[in-house]
């Protein structure tokens, strides 16, 4: 059995670890899995061969002994379900922890990531002062009512799981942003998840590729 992820040959993210093949990293890290990577150009992404992988055409997508998947919080959602360490025993607690999944990427995602995006590729428009307070407005929020659940706890739901590992990805987008700052214990949070090995792990790996991509542009 074995386990090829995709990820960007040369990420736009320049090693930031802010590119959605990180999070599968993390996971497979996490269980002790060994893993491939495929690296991608933005052209080999478009081709028919890897959209039989993942539709979209986008990374990362997972194969495994036949099993072909896409979406990263399916890959992980998978991985975790699949092995043990990364969600509870208990159906109700794991029940739980797959909300926590949910509501990282269906909740708390979306507008970090319109935020994120607006920061980046929108700040020349004429229209992005007047946009900006809104975005800010929707961040906060959702920022707010994460904050008042997580309280003083270590992690979401009891012990760390694959709640956690996506609500980290998900608020490291923020960066060092006030945003962020504004809430002590969601930066702690956020400290705590990466400082875990197996993150530390899968960050060097994905900095290493594009050190590499950066290398051969120089050479
Ligand atoms: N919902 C999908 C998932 O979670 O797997 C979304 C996957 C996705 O958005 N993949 C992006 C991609 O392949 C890369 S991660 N884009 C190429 C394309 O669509 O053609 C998103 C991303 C891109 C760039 C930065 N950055 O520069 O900081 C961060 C994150």
């Amino acid at each position: 059995m074995s386990i090829t992820i995709t990820a960007f040959e040369d990420s736009p993210d320049r090693g930031r670890g802010l590119a959605r093949d990180m999070r599968v990293r993390w996971a497979l890290e996490e269980l002790g899995l060994a893993y491939d990577v495929r690296l991608l150009s933005f052209e080999e992404m478009k081709r028919p061969d890897y959209l039989a992988l993942q539709p979209f055409g986008q990374i990362p997508s997972y194969v495994d002994d036949g099993l072909v998947l896409f979406e990263s919080g399916a890959i992980v959602l998978h991985l975790a379900q699949s092995r043990t360490g990364l969600l509870p025993v208990d159906p109700n607690a794991r029940a739980r922890a797959v909300a926590w999944m949910f509501a990282a990427l269906n909740t708390v995602e979306p507008p970090v990531f319109e935020w994120s995006m607006a920061t980046v590729l929108e700040r020349e428009k004429p229209w992005h002062a007047d946009r900006l307070p809104m975005l800010e407005g929707r961040v906060h929020d959702r920022l707010q009512q994460l904050s008042a659940w997580l309280g003083e706890s270590e992690w979401l739901e009891g012990a760390f799981s694959a709640a956690d590992l996506l609500m980290v990805t998900v608020l490291s987008r923020l960066g060092n942003s006030h945003l962020l700052a504004e809430w002590a214990n969601l930066t702690a949070y956020v400290s705590r998840g990466v400082a875990r090995p197996a993150y530390r792990r899968a960050f060097a790996d994905q900095l290493a590729v594009f050190e590499a991509a950066s290398a051969r542009k120089r050479s």
